[in-house]
């Protein structure tokens, strides 16, 4: 049995209001492991063994009115190693407000093993706007308060407050989280959310050899106005939905920049390594937010779709 407890409601700390809602866990047949973080790595994500004790993963994402090419990315793209700093948020090389969270775009990735515990504190940092984050793809059935719909399942979260969400990880499969308010999605707030089982209860684990973080794809289509200006536009003055580019993994080929030589420099491109010969599953997420569906193909390469939805599929080999 799951049930929640109300341990602490808006108490102080720091001068942050923090609402607190626990479940009961009913651990008498599992142990949970709590680990303390001591740099940027998650033990969280680890290789889901059968059986093994689930572990409870905390993050903390705060969400945050940016800007893309912002001070923090000194000199990109001209010097494109800039493009990567911390807190640089480069998008399309077009400069506009976004949402960042923690400063970047998209914002971190979530990597547990099934039936893990998610334990994460989303910190309202917006100055004047509600915010609530859904984690697409879980059904929170046992976690109805967590499901981050706004007005329906919880309040949305107030500026300069902490919401913290907590739920049990039950949906293997490629997910993601977002801000469920307004059109914060589009302007940048969300991130991946990928729930693995161990190996033996993957139907597709023979077609992969590799599946990496670094294979994630994640898509959004990017305008140069905010999302709310876009939707507007779209939706009462027969503006044009189709994007005027296409993010993937928060960076895009758009804004045209000179260098010394006048020659044509853009923002870098998502790159994804891979050796010949070997088999890699990429998960991709399509955060867009007006155009739906979009065509994903690598040139000279085919694609094996083992998985929709959060579902694994009967193999479909894709077709040029
Ligand atoms: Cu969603």
């Amino acid at each position: 049995m799951v049930g929640f407890n109300v341990i602490n409601i808006n108490c102080t700390r720091n001068n942050i209001k923090i609402l607190v809602l626990i479940p009961e866990i009913d651990n008498s047949t599992e142990t949970h492991l709590e680990y303390v973080l001591l740099n940027n790595s998650n033990p969280c994500a680890r290789t889901c063994v059968q059986n093994s004790p689930p572990m409870i993963c905390r993050y903390q994402l705060k969400l945050e009115w940016y800007h893309t090419l912002s001070k923090a990315c000194y000199d990109c793209p001209f010097n494109s190693s800039d493009c990567f700093r911390p807190d640089c948020v480069p998008g399309d090389g077009y400069k506009r407000p976004v949402i960042a969270v923690n400063r970047r775009m998209p914002g971190p990735l979530i990597e547990v093993c099934q039936g893990d515990i998610i334990v994460a504190d989303v910190t309202n940092m917006l100055g004047s706007e509600g915010t609530t984050v859904h984690w697409h793809g879980q059904h929170q059935r046992n976690y109805p308060y967590m499901d981050g719909v706004p007005y329906v399942t919880q309040c949305p979260i107030l500026p300069h407050n902490t919401f913290r969400y907590t739920f049990k990880a039950e949906q293997t499969g490629t997910h993601f989280w977002h801000s469920h308010l307004g059109m914060q999605r589009a302007d940048g707030a969300f991130g991946a959310l990928i729930v693995r089982g161990p190996e033996e209860e993957d139907p597709h684990f023979q077609f992969y050899d590799y599946d990496l973080l670094s294979h994630v794809i994640m898509i959004l289509d990017w305008e140069k106005e905010t999302g709310m200006e876009k939707f507007l536009a779209h939706h009462h003055n027969n503006d044009e939905n189709k994007p005027t580019t296409i993010l993937v993994n928060g960076l895009g080929r758009f804004t045209e920049f000179y260098d010394e030589n006048n020659e044509t420099i853009y923002i870098p491109t998502a790159r994804f390594t891979v050796e010949q010969g070997y088999r890699y599953r990429f998960r991709v997420i399509n955060a867009g937010f007006l155009n739906c569906p979009i065509e994903v193909s690598v040139d000279d390469h085919t694609l094996k779709v083992i998985s929709s939805d959060g579902s694994d599929i009967v193999p479909v080999e894709g077709k040029k």
